[in-house]
């Protein structure tokens, strides 16, 4: 992008932000919850919008001047319920925390307690682990895969946890889970239980919005939360919906005035941009191919004998075992890919001994490499290099390698990097 102002005013910010185009250009991204947005999202990010205070919801403001904002919000809310076929839309969470811990606010009374994936199964931070402020609030209690060869959620465990501890929110969802959730045995757990049926869908509300994952209204669930940012490929932020609009007159008290102040508006029309390029039939083909891709960088990786947990994926990412594949943790392999220009995260796998920073595996997907136009034949490649890049024998290989990873990124271009 041409950075005209910013080029005059702050030479080494403008540069800066030039070097990071340079990145994410010339390399490879892999971090499953990270994507390319479009020029169009960018421009409506970076708007006048930003000089407004909005405080409250379309229509019932704190302050004057909301009347364009209004139309704004409006839209966004739209565009959202059709997407997700939701009752009820909030678009104003900051980002995913946030809207987990409203929707929590919303739904029970502080002391509750809420059944949520274990962290090293593939749940997330905000799902109650004890490093949290929110675990300090709510009781978790959690539920995990019955095989980590085959992801199999024990669902007779879920609901023999959910029958003694009687939490208020069953909650799906996570952020290192290769494999598609039983929503209708989770639903039925937390009828059983009283329960709400909450999903966190932040890594693949862009295969539910494209068709590629099930929606979990589709069985019944009450509340779906998300970022807008990953699969989703909008702005950084957060949404939450429900499937009636009582649940969503909970959740908008949570939200405003119960946790945020005033709501990022330019982030709000981005996110209206980003839900009106998801509903267009391209995005469709663009969800789909997502998975496509990552089943085919699955298996040419567990072809050249890469242990992954559960032994494949069903939907954008897949977790690696660095230690029984590699003999090295996943921070290790995590930096050689830096070297050689492939960016990936070091994660935790099921029952990890190792600690978080040096944990035994690595997380990867295909999000952000199928925005880049990436299919099968790249995918293929992208496990090859990083193969070739763990097990390499010298350094001296590293830049070879490098220099090839950037002659097929720079085929790709990134949306809104000439
Ligand atoms: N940081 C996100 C992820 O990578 O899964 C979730 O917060």
């Amino acid at each position: 992008m041409d950075y005209r102002y910013l080029g005059k005013v702050d030479h080494l910010i403008h540069d800066l932000i030039k070097e990071e185009e340079r990145r994410q250009k010339h390399g490879l991204e892999l971090i499953c919850s990270e994507n390319y947005v479009s020029a169009a999202v960018m421009e409506a990010m970076s708007s006048v919008l930003n000089n407004k205070y909005s405080e409250g919801y379309p229509g019932a403001r704190y302050y004057g001047g909301n009347e364009v904002m209004d139309k704004i919000e409006s839209e966004a809310i739209a565009r959202a319920k059709t997407l997700f076929r939701a009752a009820h839309a909030n678009v104003q969470p900051h980002a995913g925390a946030p809207a987990n811990i409203a929707t929590y606010f919303g739904l029970c009374e502080p002391g509750a307690t809420i059944l949520g994936m274990d962290l090293s199964h593939g749940g997330h931070l905000t799902h109650g682990h004890p490093v949290t402020h929110i675990a300090k609030v709510f009781r978790f209690v959690r539920y995990k895969m019955k095989s980590v060869e085959t992801g199999e959620i024990d669902y007779d465990e879920m609901r023999r946890v959910a029958i003694a501890e009687k939490p208020k929110i069953v909650l799906a969802g996570f952020s290192a889970y290769p494999r598609e959730l039983n929503y209708k045995a989770m639903r039925a757990i937390a009828t059983e239980v009283g329960a709400y049926a909450v999903a966190d869908m932040a890594h693949i509300a862009g295969l539910i919005a494209g068709g590629a994952a099930r929606n979990p209204f589709d069985d019944g669930f009450d509340v779906i939360l998300t970022t807008t940012h990953k699969s989703l490929r909008g702005p950084r932020g957060g949404m939450i919906l429900t499937a009636t609009p009582e649940l969503g007159k909970k959740i908008d008290k949570a939200v405003f005035p119960g946790f945020q102040g005033g709501p990022i508006m330019q982030m709000i029309a981005a996110k209206a941009v980003a839900f009106r390029e998801a509903l267009q039939p391209e995005f469709k083909v663009y969800a789909r191919q997502i998975v496509v891709n990552a089943k085919a960088l699955a298996e040419r990786l567990m072809e050249q004998g890469v242990k992954l947990i559960t032994n494949g994926t069903d939907n954008h990412l897949m977790l690696a075992d660095a230690v029984a594949s590699f003999g090295c943790h996943g921070g290790e392999a995590q930096t050689i890919l830096d070297e050689v220009g492939i960016t990936l995260n070091k994660n935790m796998i099921a029952d990890d001994k190792r600690p978080a920073m040096s944990p035994s595996g690595i997380r990867l997907g295909t999000p952000a490499l199928t925005t880049r136009g990436m299919k099968e034949a790249e995918m293929r490649q992208v496990a090859d290099f990083i193969v070739r890049a763990i097990r390499a024998g010298s350094n001296d290989e590293l830049p070879r390698i490098r220099k090839e990873v950037e002659e097929l990124a720079l085929r790709f271009p990134v949306p809104g990097i000439a």
